[in-house]
């Protein structure tokens, strides 16, 4: 069964049609249609982003339409770049950014940031909190939102890790190469689809709505 993914990244689509590989449903670009129901993603949230993505399009077609809206929180940037994540290196213009400039903002900014946590001998003294406060660590948070029939449900998956000093691997896209998951010392760019599938973000969420498809539509 196909349904439309109202996204025009590639990144994504990818992503996503593999992590529904051996179910019935296949993600499919709406294309042109796309372009026509092209709006601002000036949300303050993931839910209303993915809202304003998939809306539109169901309007326009009836059908019904995924959409998925998505980012990289960094807490020593006190969750920034958020639901900015996309567009992070030209945020006061508005312009689409590249994966690289972004990276190279978001290493700029975490330059001072250091890796550690602090250890237990500054316990009690403030300094690991302080520490902690300005650790490199992060979250990538995915947040689907599914419309049919008009009615909307949304499904949400996170993935925690740190931010490395350089990038590292040519896998994935966006952040990729500066986000190392929790429990592994390679980056998601250097890990490959096989286990970035298995633990992101998106494969959290994409579960989520995976059983509610085959819930409603069951093959
Ligand atoms: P659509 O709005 O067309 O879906 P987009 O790339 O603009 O595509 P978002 O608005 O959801 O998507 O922005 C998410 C950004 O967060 C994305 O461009 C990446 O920079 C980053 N990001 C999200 N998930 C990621 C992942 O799995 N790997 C790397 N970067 C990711």
């Amino acid at each position: 069964m196909k349904i439309y993914l109202a996204t025009n990244n590639k990144g994504k689509i990818r992503e996503i049609n593999a992590l529904f590989g051996g179910t019935h449903f296949e993600f499919v670009s709406p294309g042109e249609l796309l372009k026509e129901t092209d709006v601002l993603e000036d949300g303050d949230s993931y839910r209303e982003n993915a809202y304003k993505k998939a809306y539109p399009l169901h309007v326009a077609t009836s059908a019904p339409v995924v959409s998925e809206d998505s980012g990289m929180e960094v807490e020593a940037l006190d969750g920034a770049p958020g639901v900015h994540s996309a567009r992070f290196a030209n945020l006061f213009t508005g312009k689409n950014s590249t994966d690289t400039e972004n990276i190279q903002k978001l290493l700029s900014l975490l330059k001072e940031a250091p890796q550690d946590a602090g250890s237990d001998k500054d316990a009690g003294s403030g300094k690991r909190d302080a520490k902690r406060a300005a650790t490199r660590a992060a979250r990538y948070v995915s947040v689907f939102c599914f419309i049919t029939g008009g009615q909307v449900h949304y499904f949400e998956g996170e993935v925690w890790g740190d931010i490395t000093e350089t990038p590292m691997g040519s896998g994935g896209f966006g952040y990729d190469p500066v986000f190392i998951p929790r429990g592994y010392s390679d980056t998601f760019a250097q890990l490959g689809p096989t286990v970035k599938n298995r633990i992101s973000h998106r494969a959290m969420a994409s579960q989520k709505l995976k059983d509610f498809l085959l819930t409603t539509w069951p093959r």
